[in-house]
């Protein structure tokens, strides 16, 4: 039977199930670039190029294998600017049997593909995606009937599942996790390596040049444009990973310096989430180095677990809680975003680096997003809602199956504990332990009170004070009730005046 293989914007994979059986002189791919999804949020210039070039890149070499592929641009003539539009389309170009395609990441395109079956007159087969390491059912046998659920846990169902780092059903170097070696200050001499960057090619420049044409209001720099947009690109980027960054990756996860956003951070987030590349083989890539002896391992240990751990299980929290997950509000947080989030107009010199590198890479390593962007916006009482939708926004790798519970659960607390143990919520103190950025700034972040205080520090205890009905059972918050319980009333008083300055001086648009 003749089919139409829908292939969506992040499933540039050749092995991606809708492609498996694919027979060349009778079967029809169809991909399309439509409205819906380059507008749905105004997604970061950078996300925009990657997705429309990859998937530009991946038609060509699907063609050049000799598979029909009908491609449908964002500025073709009749684009109805939907995936179902685009179907309904494609069906009156084709005489079809079924469609196939492969169930997508997000929320919000599922309920759309539950309406298929409906809408055309074909038999629609929507196939398991499994590009991942843990399939939907196996994490909703794990979770059992738990309401909450911690990443350690599955972490090592999964490491016993796999055997990686595993001897003889022991973890590899007798621990599980090597997190309390990743935490390092950066030295401020050490050298960094020359990241690996990727010029833009012919189809490249063309997208550039549509982005620029359509989405000039979008977030964000185009000209800064360096990303792989192939496969080739793709895998050259991981081998620069492992070669030259895997061996220190460990110890300085945690650090951050002003201009230098990577560090030795691997980058691979927007090609793993488009497709361009599969979480085992990156892992066995890594593995690799670490069996060679090129990679010790608390950095290999480091690596492996943001895969197989938490990349795994914020995807596998998704789906177990969606749709209700994205309603809750812990802590009734309703403040609007800061204008600072997306001009970096803000003296709190922390903030103002991490946004302005957003804007010019559309990329953040976990820490800026975790203690910088997303620790203000729990602080400060941000809603949840304005802040997953910024986050959705400014980065290249931003999909909502991994951006939502990673800010609603983790950076917010906004679940009130499903995913993660207790808020991460942190003073001026921490990241000045972790950056160099409070070199730099106006505010002191060892002064707590007065004009030179950092914001962070009383934003820190006004949080702790307000949320304290919410918060102060949770036994992991027992050390900073008790200091808070030891505070001077006049001191308490105080904080609580100066956050509320601060926070109602915020400009917001
Ligand atoms: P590395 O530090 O080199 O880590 C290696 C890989 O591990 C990453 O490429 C990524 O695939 C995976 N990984 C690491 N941490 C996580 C995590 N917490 N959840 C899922 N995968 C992880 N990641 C996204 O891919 N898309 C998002 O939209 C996204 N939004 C986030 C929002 C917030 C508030 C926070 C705190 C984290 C978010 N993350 C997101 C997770 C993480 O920050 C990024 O995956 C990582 O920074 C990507 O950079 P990298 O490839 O250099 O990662
Ligand atoms: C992110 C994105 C963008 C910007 N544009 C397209 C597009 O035009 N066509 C397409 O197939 N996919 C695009 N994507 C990726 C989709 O948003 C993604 O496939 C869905 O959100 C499902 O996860
Ligand atoms: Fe950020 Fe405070 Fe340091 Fe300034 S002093 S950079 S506001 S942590």
């Amino acid at each position: 039977m003749k089919s139409l293989r829908l292939v969506l914007g992040d499933q540039l994979c050749r092995s991606i199930s809708s492609l498996n059986g694919i027979e060349s002189g009778r079967d029809i791919v169809l991909m399309v670039e439509v409205m819906e999804e380059a507008t749905y949020v105004p997604h970061h210039k950078q996300k925009l190029v990657l997705t429309l070039s990859a998937m530009r890149h991946f038609a060509d070499a699907l063609s050049a294998e000799g598979i029909h592929v009908d491609y449908v641009r964002i500025d073709d003539e009749g684009n109805s600017g939907s995936f179902t539009g685009e179907l309904a389309r494609a069906l009156l170009r084709h005489r079809i049997g079924r469609i196939i395609a492969t169930e997508p990441g997000e929320w919000r395109v599922w309920a759309m593909m539950q309406q298929w079956g409906t809408c055309f007159d074909v038999p629609v087969e929507i196939r398991e995606d499994d590009r991942f390491l843990c399939t939907r059912t196996e994490f909703l046998t794990w979770a059992g009937g738990r309401r909450s659920f911690r990443m350690e846990s599955f972490y090592r169902h999964m490491r016993r599942k796999t055997g990686w780092l595993m001897q003889g059903g022991e973890p590899e170097g007798g621990r599980w996790n090597y997190d309390a070696e990743n935490r390092k200050a950066l030295p401020a001499d050490l050298l960094l390596p020359a990241r690996r960057r990727f010029l833009p090619d012919a189809i490249t420049k063309t997208v550039m040049n549509l982005v620029r044409q359509h989405f000039s209001g979008h977030f964000g720099e185009l000209d800064s444009f360096n990303w792989a947009v192939t496969r080739e690109g793709a895998l050259e980027a991981l081998k620069h990973f492992v070669v030259d960054c895997l061996g220190r990756f460990g110890d300085y996860q945690d650090a951050m310096k002003t201009g230098k956003p990577e560090l030795f951070h691997s980058l691979l987030s927007p090609y793993l989430n488009a497709g361009l590349l599969c979480p085992n083989e990156v892992c066995e890539s890594v593995l690799n180095a670490y069996r060679q002896g090129v990679a010790p391992l608390p950095a290999t240990e480091g690596f492996i677990r943001q895969i197989l751990g938490w990349r795994e299980f914020v995807r596998g929290v998704y789906w177990l809680q969606m749709p209700d997950y994205a309603k809750t509000n812990f802590f009734n947080a309703d403040r609007q975003l800061p204008e600072f989030y997306w001009s970096a107009a803000t003296d709190l010199k922390c903030l103002h680096e991490v946004v302005a590198a957003i804007r010019t890479n559309a990329y953040a390593h976990h820490i800026q997003r975790l203690m910088i962007t997303g620790n203000f916006a729990l602080l400060a009482g941000i809603d949840p809602a304005q802040v997953e939708e910024w986050y959705l926004s400014v980065f290249v790798d931003a999909f909502d199956w991994v951006e939502l519970p990673n800010t609603h659960g983790m950076a917010l607390y906004a679940d009130g504990g499903v995913l993660a143990s207790k808020p991460y919520a942190a003073s001026g103190a921490y990241i000045h332990k972790m950056s160099d950025y409070c070199s730099g700034c106006i505010y002191k972040p060892t002064v707590k009170l007065g004009p030179d205080a950092c914001p962070f520090n009383y934003l820190y205890w006004y949080f702790l004070i307000r949320n304290q009905a919410r918060l102060e059972s949770n036994p992991r918050m027992v050390f900073p009730y008790r200091t808070l319980a030891r505070m001077p009333v006049d001191r308490r008083r105080e904080l609580v005046r100066q956050a509320e300055t601060f926070l109602a001086r915020l400009r917001t648009i």
